[in-house]
């Protein structure tokens, strides 16, 4: 028996879900062509790297969704992440990344997926008890995809044979319904508590709410999207731009407001939920890096104009130096280490080696998100009464374990696997300078 690749199914995967997306939301396509054009700014850049689309997103209403959505993306070799509570940001959702962990799945494809969940426990009772009976009913997943899934589950693999009807079927979950699964006062109701929740439990299924591309400068493009009658999300959540670029910086334009349609009514009612975004990642850093961050992050005033926000980040992040030598020398970040000359005779720490330029530093790439951006993602596209909803997940019993005890597969942690990209490239430059490295 034949097995399609886990990255092949993916890159398929991606790939169908991103031809869908342009069909559906025209001007995810124009948001595109901007990327396409800044990027060519940049010659050099391989082109097949940066068509592929970085990330989705999806929210799931109970927990077999969640672990049916991760029995199908482990067979796309796309593993949970992390843990990210938004709640306190007015967000009634946790949430996960599904993404490939291996730097050869992550070249393959780096496509992931952040998933959240809602939190019912942060409704009042009588409209929790209605979210729920109203999740209860719905079944989000083809049966083609239980059974082709679980058969590779036994088999140890998607048979070659069942690989497009997989990708097909699955991307049933991923489309758009414009009828509401529910009438117009439950919609009503629930959309009075917080739009997501509406979003989430109002709908047949968990449509995709937007795809990110990776642009190569999000200062251009932010400020190219009005010119191409784009409306952007304020600001550029974030870093500043920097000449070392860290973490993750992005951008979106604003979610859609879209006709939608309550069964057996022939009024119209309207829906705000797809949006389209693009990211630029950086180095990735270490525990004391990603502090560091969060520590000046919190230092910066909130500011809803863009230029000004960037400026009041590059004041506050002057103290993050701005090398990748001292990043390394403070263990701010993780990299991957390559020999520049030749091999010394006599053992040097990593340190000398990197001071004398005789290892070269190159930045591992951030693969994961940050809750604070996120956040601010989500709010970009909810009304401004709603900001402050929310609550906290821990207050009602929620960690990261007993979330990570609702999936089938382990949850995997985001410093761990930055960390091991570093490890590895160590072992490997230690295996050439024949001896071992302090
Ligand atoms: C997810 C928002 C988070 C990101 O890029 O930080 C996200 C959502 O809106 O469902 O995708
Ligand atoms: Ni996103």
């Amino acid at each position: 028996m034949t097995f399609i690749s886990k990255d092949e199914l993916r890159a398929r995967f991606c790939t169908a879900l991103s031809v869908m997306y342009r069909t559906e939301v025209p001007l995810y396509g124009d948001l595109i062509e901007l990327v396409d054009d800044v990027n060519a700014t940049f010659p050099g850049t391989p082109e097949d790297r940066l068509k592929v689309e970085r990330h989705g997103a999806i929210r799931l209403g109970k927990p077999d969704e969640l672990q049916m959505i991760a029995r199908l993306f482990a067979q796309m070799g796309m593993e949970p992440v992390g843990y990210y509570v938004l709640a306190p940001s007015g967000v009634p959702v946790h949430s996960t990344a599904f993404r490939p962990t291996t730097e050869e799945a992550l070249a393959y494809n780096p496509f992931r997926v952040f998933t959240s969940l809602l939190l019912p426990e942060l409704l009042p009772p009588a409209l929790r008890a209605e979210v729920e009976a109203t999740l209860a009913k719905r079944d989000i997943f083809h049966i083609r995809v239980r059974e082709i899934v679980a058969q590779a589950e036994v088999e140890g693999g998607v048979r070659l044979e069942d690989a497009d009807e997989l990708v097909e079927r699955a991307l049933e979950t991923f489309k758009w319904h414009d009828t509401a699964a529910v009438p117009r006062d439950v919609y009503a109701r629930m959309h009075a508590a917080h739009p997501l929740v509406a979003d989430i439990a109002a709908f047949k299924g968990p449509h995709i709410n937007h795809l990110t591309p990776r642009v190569l400068d999000i200062d251009a493009a932010q400020a190219g999207m009005s010119a191409r009658g784009i409306t952007p999300k304020q600001i550029i959540e974030g870093p500043p731009k920097r000449a070392c670029e860290i973490l993750l910086r992005q951008t979106s334009f604003q979610a859609l407001t879209e006709r939608i349609k309550f069964a057996g009514e022939a009024s119209a009612g309207s829906h705000r939920a797809r949006f389209g975004e693009i990211e630029q990642r950086g180095c990735a850093l270490t525990k004391k890096g990603h502090n560091l961050y969060l520590q000046l992050l919190a230092t910066v005033p909130p500011s809803i104009n863009n230029e000004e926000h960037q400026a009041n980040l590059a004041a506050a992040f002057k103290s993050f130096p701005d090398s990748y030598e001292e990043m390394f020398a403070q263990g701010l970040g993780y990299f991957e280490f390559s020999l520049a000359g030749s091999a010394p005779t006599s053992p040097q720490t990593l340190e000398q080696l990197v001071a004398s330029g005789t290892v070269k530093l190159s930045p591992v790439t951030y693969e994961d998100f940050l809750p604070a951006s996120a956040a601010g993602i989500f709010q970009s596209n909810l009304d401004e009464h709603n900001r402050s909803r929310g609550g906290s997940p821990s207050a009602q019993g929620w960690t990261r374990e007993k979330f990570a005890a609702l999936l089938p597969v382990d949850m995997r942690d985001s410093f761990e696997l930055h960390e091991g990209i570093q490890k590895r490239s160590l072992e490997a430059l230690e295996a050439k300078l024949g001896f071992k490295l302090e």
